[in-house]
């Protein structure tokens, strides 16, 4: 599809989805999902994290830090079945430490960017997306054509290599077409080794 990108379709059962997704929810009572600021506004995308490290942005920078903003408290731990993922798909050196937490509702959406504050760009990441499909974009890292292809629930795509720097981002997400996240909408895990 693109080269470095891999794509693995379902591999998650409706069983693991369900488990994971109940797992995540559990864990957002202690780090509440909040609404990021960058320096260009407020994101449409709700995010919290598990992890040593979690992505944070407020109007003057972003960047991995051990705490959540609003709480103070460390990052809730990343959940076994998340490593379990990363064992099987992501062939990586080591273990994350870092997992970003998505949530897109209504018309929530990504606009086209890079990924590169993790510390070694050697290592994958990891996506696992649950709940409505969503409309992926990505294309070459400086220039060139981009394209689109739908990630669903239970979806994991690998990230490496060639397509480590490649520019992507979410269109939009297609409300009502899964029934996993209750009030509706679309919840992505990246798994990445940050620091
Ligand atoms: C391609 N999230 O959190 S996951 C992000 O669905 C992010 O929430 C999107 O982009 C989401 O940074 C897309 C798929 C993904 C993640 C990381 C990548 C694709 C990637 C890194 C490099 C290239
Ligand atoms: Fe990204």
């Amino acid at each position: 599809m693109f080269d470095g990108f891999t794509l693995h379709p379902a591999a998650l059962a409706p069983q693991s989805q369900q488990a994971l997704l109940q797992e995540v929810l559990t864990l957002a009572r202690e780090a509440p999902f909040y609404q990021p600021t960058t320096r260009a506004g407020p994101m449409s995308v709700q995010m919290t994290n598990f992890g040593a490290l979690g992505w944070f942005s407020d109007q003057r920078s972003y960047r991995y830090q051990p705490h959540h903003p609003l709480t103070d408290r460390p990052w809730p731990a990343i959940p076994a079945a998340l490593l379990d993922l990363w064992d099987r798909f992501a062939g990586a050196a080591g273990p994350p430490d870092a997992c970003l937490v998505n949530l897109y509702r209504g018309d929530a959406r990504m606009g086209l960017h890079q990924d590169r504050d993790e510390r070694d760009l050697s290592y994958p990441v990891l996506s696992v997306s649950l709940g409505d499909t969503a409309i992926f974009r990505i294309g070459p890292p400086d220039r060139g054509r981009t394209g689109t292809f739908r990630l669903s629930s239970g979806d994991v795509s690998v990230m490496g290599g060639p397509a480590r720097l490649a520019r992507h981002g979410i269109d939009r997400i297609l409300p009502g077409s899964s029934r996993l996240v209750p009030g509706g909408g679309r919840i992505n895990l990246t798994l990445r080794k940050a620091g």
